[in-house]
């Protein structure tokens, strides 16, 4: 059965991978399973067609026969489900790997959305100066407990699994802020991360989508 995702038009990173349909192609990537991809404006997306679709009128969605998707945790867990490669066989280990992903998007991601939105939204209020502190201060909060957690292992727990594909997803809207330069470890993580064939599929085929043109 065919899988259609959905993914901005124009991404407004101009191809970083930032957006959040990078990282179901990376899953469908690691599984090996084929998709294609139905490009919406942002327009397009508040429509009652997508809104069908994505009750929030976001991207990414995922379709395949009659079944539709939204949330990237939900989408992501569907896929490692149904196909080999991203969940441990044991129950036991199977159960912390989708622990992990919830923990990336609910306690890791939290914080880091929370430092986007006063960075890029709040940045020109008379208070930012003062609340930006804060904001990171609760980034850096989790990011020790997660270095701490990680140490010197490859992966949070044993193999390569759907909880780091989502937590490197995650830490990447890091990259350009410097903060994970102060963890060598997960510095390290994310690097492991990225360098994976599938992250690097995924990573080319947004970017084709999105580079900005030339001339
Ligand atoms: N919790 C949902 C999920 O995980 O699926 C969140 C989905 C979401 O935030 N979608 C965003 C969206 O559709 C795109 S990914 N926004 C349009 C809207 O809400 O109207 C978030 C995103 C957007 C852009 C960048 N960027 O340019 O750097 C990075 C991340």
């Amino acid at each position: 059965m065919t899988i259609t995702i959905t993914a901005f038009e124009r991404s407004p990173d101009g191809g970083k991978g930032l957006a959040r349909d990078t990282r179901v192609r990376w899953a469908l990537e690691e599984v090996r399973q084929p998709y294609e991809v139905r490009l919406v404006s942002f327009r397009a997306m508040k429509e009652p067609a997508h809104l069908a679709l994505h009750p929030f009128g976001q991207i990414p969605t995922y379709e395949e026969g009659d079944l539709a998707l939204f949330e990237t945790g939900a989408i992501v867990f569907h896929i490692a489900q149904r196909h080999a490669g991203l969940l441990p066989d044991d129950a036991n280990a199977r159960a912390r790997a989708i622990t992990w992903m919830f923990a990336a998007v609910n306690t890791v991601e939290q914080p880091i959305l929370e430092r986007e939105t006063a960075r890029l939204l709040e940045g020109d209020k008379p208070w930012n100066k003062e609340r930006m502190p804060l904001v990171e201060d609760r980034v850096r909060s989790r990011l020790n407990q997660l270095s701490a957690r990680l140490g010197d292992a490859d992966w949070l727990d044993g193999a390569f699994s759907a909880g780091d594909l989502m937590m490197v997803s995650v830490l990447l809207r890091l990259k350009s802020s410097g903060i994970l330069d102060e963890y060598p470890n997960l510095a390290a993580y994310l690097t492991r991360g990225e360098t994976r064939p599938a992250y690097k599929r995924a990573f080319a085929a947004q970017l084709a989508v999105n580079k900005p043109s030339t001339g």
